[in-house]
């Protein structure tokens, strides 16, 4: 079911990792409680947080693949390549699933995967509509006919660490298509699910729960943002979203929204949860960019987790030439609000 479908990425044949290698490895690092874990910040700017006090740790939670659901056996398994477009290694399956932000759960990056672990992604349904001519209710199983295909993206943390990601999933703009916006619709609204007895973080009166996140209409269409079912040829588990959530590559990562219970088209900006929260710290447009600093830290350089040491952040997280023709001016503020 899964077609590999390289999109606006270019790949050297010489990296690409043949699937026995691949799948090998895999195994290999599925059965092993590797990897040294990423450094410990602080949370996703919880305001008064403040990023930087690294520590480390090595719990390792072994993530199990949700069993209910048909979608879940449907799933895919072939990866096609263990290097992104900046040739940099794919961060491993157990970083990936043990190191999450998901604030419905907790603040602690190391505990999600434990708490979430038997959170109920099925059945699940998502609800589209708002400024559309063909309002739509998706079970997984129609968003499973989408053609799932990979997509290997850096993820860049507004907390300045990183990681490499090959998730599974289909263009956003899909799904839009088959709603048919009206010529009303200017942005995309997201909700994440408030599931308040399976969710112990989401009583905390910090946020104004839901989790609530937002696109301007060309930026939800455009082909780099997806709606992500799994990871890593496996269905997501909860600690990443499960069983559907949003992926935009050149925004910090609290835009990419977990388990999304609900999408509706708007004609004015949405106001999303960490705008509420601290508005001068999380923008609506919230694009990478290693010349504004948050007002708290510096974005000019990041770690990616599992190496010691820190990169340079790069402008829209390096998909500048994909995306920065949809915007007027380069001032990818966190705070940007136009
Ligand atoms: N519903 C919801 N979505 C969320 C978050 C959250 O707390 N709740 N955290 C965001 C942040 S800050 C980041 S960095 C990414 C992390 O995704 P990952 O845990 O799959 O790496 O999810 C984003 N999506
Ligand atoms: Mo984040």
């Amino acid at each position: 079911m899964l077609i590999k479908k390289r999109t606006g990425i270019e790949i050297p044949s010489s990296e690409i990792t043949p699937k026995s290698i691949y799948l090998s490895r895999r195994q290999f690092m599925r059965g092993a409680a590797a990897a040294a874990a990423g450094g410990v910040l602080v949370a996703c700017g919880a305001p008064g947080a403040e990023p930087g006090a690294e520590g480390e740790t090595s719990t390792m939670a072994t993530g199990s693949s949700a069993e209910e659901g048909f979608v879940q056996e449907a799933m895919p398994g072939p990866v096609s390549s263990n290097f992104d477009e900046l040739g940099d290694p794919l961060n491993t399956f157990e970083e990936i699933t043990n190191y999450n932000n998901y604030y419905e759960f907790t603040t602690d990056k190391e505990r999600v995967a434990t708490l979430a672990k038997d959170f109920p992604t099925a059945p699940w349904q998502v609800e589209v509509g708002g400024l559309v001519n063909k309002p739509k209710t998706f079970g997984l199983e129609d968003l499973m006919t989408f053609e799932q295909e990979e997509r290997i993206y850096r993820l860049r943390c507004v907390e300045a660490w990183s990681m490499v990601i090959p998730w599974v999933g289909f263009p956003l703009s899909k799904l839009l298509n088959e709603v048919e916006p009206t010529s009303a619709a200017k942005f995309v609204r997201f909700e994440t699910i408030e599931d308040r007895e399976n969710m112990p973080g989401i009583t905390r009166s910090l946020f104004a729960w839901p989790y609530v996140e937002g696109l301007r209409l060309d930026e939800a269409m455009h082909n780099l943002t997806i709606l992500s079912t799994g990871l890593y040829g496996e269905p997501l588990l909860p600690q990443n979203g499960a069983p559907i959530r949003l992926v935009v590559p050149w925004k910090y990562g609290f835009k990419s929204i977990k388990s999304i219970v609900k999408i509706e088209l708007v004609d004015t900006m949405p106001q999303s949860l960490w705008m509420k929260a601290a508005p001068n710290e999380y923008g609506f447009f919230a694009n990478v960019n290693p010349n504004v600093d948050h007002p708290r830290w510096s974005q000019a350089t990041e770690r990616r987790i599992g190496e010691f040491g820190r990169r340079e952040t790069v402008l829209l997280n390096g998909y500048a030439d994909q995306v920065a023709s949809l915007y007027d001016d380069l001032t990818y503020d966190t705070t940007q609000s136009g």
